[in-house]
Formats: C-alpha cells, sequence, structure tokens
C-alpha cells in the first residue's frame, strides 16, 4: 500500500512563524475547516449582507463588511466604533458561530494567548484591487487581548509594521487558510492589507475573506 501523506484529503500542512514578540503566522491553521467556514460566512452574510462603509472622513472603503458577535465594528461619518445591532436593519448581528469561536481560541492559545475570549468577528471581503490601509486597532475597551485574524481565498501581501504609522513594515503573504495572531507587545502594531490581485480561488472565486476576531468588550 502506498500512503503519501502529502496528498491525503485530511493532510493539512501547518507550521509556525515569528513576525515579533507575540506576533505569529499560524499557517495553514484554518485549512481543515475551510468550507464550513466559508458556509457560515455566506449563511451570515444572507442575514446581514455585505455593506461597503464609509470612513468618518467621508471616503468609501474598498472592503466590504459585515460582522457577527455580540458587537460589530461599524464605521460612518460619526466615527469608528462597535455597536451592538446593524446599523442596516436596527437587529443584533448574528451570533457568533461555535467554529468561529474555538478556531479563535485555539489559534490565539497556541500563539501564547490562552484566555482569549472574542465577542466580535468583524467580516472583511476583498475584491481585486481592494486594501486596508495601515491602521492600529484601537477601537477596544482594553488592549490586553489580542487580535486573530483569519484569511480565505485569494492571497494577499499583509504589512506588519510597529507602533509608528511611518515604521517600516513587513510584507507577509497569507494565503487561504492562514492565521495571524498579534497581541502582548504587538498588539498595537500598525497593520494593513495591500491591494489585492486578481485571481481565481476553487473556493472563493474572485474574493479574499478575512475574519478579524478581537474582544471588543461588550458594553457597546
Ligand atoms: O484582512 C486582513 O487580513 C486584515 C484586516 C484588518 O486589518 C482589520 O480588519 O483591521
Amino acid at each position: 500500500m502506498n500512503l503519501d501523506l502529502f496528498d491525503h484529503p485530511d493532510f493539512h500542512p501547518h507550521w509556525r512563524e515569528e513576525l515579533a514578540p507575540g506576533a505569529v503566522v499560524l499557517r495553514g491553521g484554518a485549512l481543515k475547516d475551510d468550507t464550513a467556514l466559508l458556509a457560515e460566512i455566506n449563511r451570515i452574510a444572507g442575514l446581514v449582507p455585505f455593506q461597503y462603509r464609509a470612513t468618518p472622513g467621508g471616503y468609501a472603503m474598498s472592503v466590504a463588511m459585515t460582522n457577527c458577535g455580540d458587537v460589530g465594528w461599524v464605521t460612518d461619518r460619526q466615527g469608528y466604533r462597535y455597536q451592538a445591532t446593524s446599523p442596516e436593519n436596527q437587529q443584533p448581528w448574528p451570533a457568533m458561530p461555535a467554529l468561529f469561536r474555538s478556531l479563535a481560541v485555539d489559534a490565539a492559545d497556541q500563539a501564547g494567548f490562552p484566555d482569549f475570549q472574542p465577542d466580535a468577528c468583524l467580516i472583511n471581503r476583498y475584491q481585486p484591487g481592494a486594501k486596508m490601509s495601515l491602521h492600529q486597532d484601537k477601537d477596544e475597551h482594553d488592549f490586553a487581548a489580542p487580535i486573530v485574524s483569519v484569511s480565505l481565498g485569494l492571497p494577499a501581501i499583509f504589512q506588519f509594521g510597529g507602533m509608528e504609522r511611518s515604521d517600516k513594515t513587513q510584507r507577509v503573504a497569507l494565503t487561504h487558510g492562514d492565521i495571524v495572531v498579534w497581541g502582548g507587545p504587538s498588539r498595537l502594531r500598525y497593520h494593513g492589507i495591500l491591494p489585492l490581485k486578481a485571481g481565481e480561488h476553487p473556493l472563493t472565486g474572485q474574493y479574499r475573506f478575512n475574519l478579524t476576531f478581537r474582544t471588543a468588550g461588550s458594553q457597546a
């Protein structure tokens, strides 16, 4: 019998790469759940469709967004914030699926953050050309918890910088199934996504999806 491990459908290669103290890429960390994660994204987007939101300065974002969890991240002329309801239908966001939560909690644990309790999951959808400029995640009520960020679909270049916008950035190629976790001394590092290159992914077509899990502090 020829048991070729690499060809086995249940073989999902994974390894870790340190980016900085408190920051790691878990390569292939979400591969085993990819189809189930995408089915949940599809279900959530059926309840609360993706929206192109505006920055407080009035610019339309190129990334479409929806949320699940106790609170969701939104932006408009009133500013960046978390809120418990969707601005489109004033209903609570869909609950965070158990699969999302367990994936995020396990990833945080592997990265050295054993007590992660995410209450927010921002779902980003990128089409070719969409980007996310360098920014810090600082709308949460405290920065003790890490960020867990899951990539699905088309590949992208993640920029990972320092505490100042002008600091040098690392360019990290993220592919389907990769998870980036940053917290502790890296929690407030600037990060972003360069404009997505066109392509075709067998599971997501012309899109890249990103799940960003955070502990926002649910009193929003
Ligand atoms: O799409 C990504 O990988 C990063 C998303 C991100 O930085 C954010 O939502 O704050």
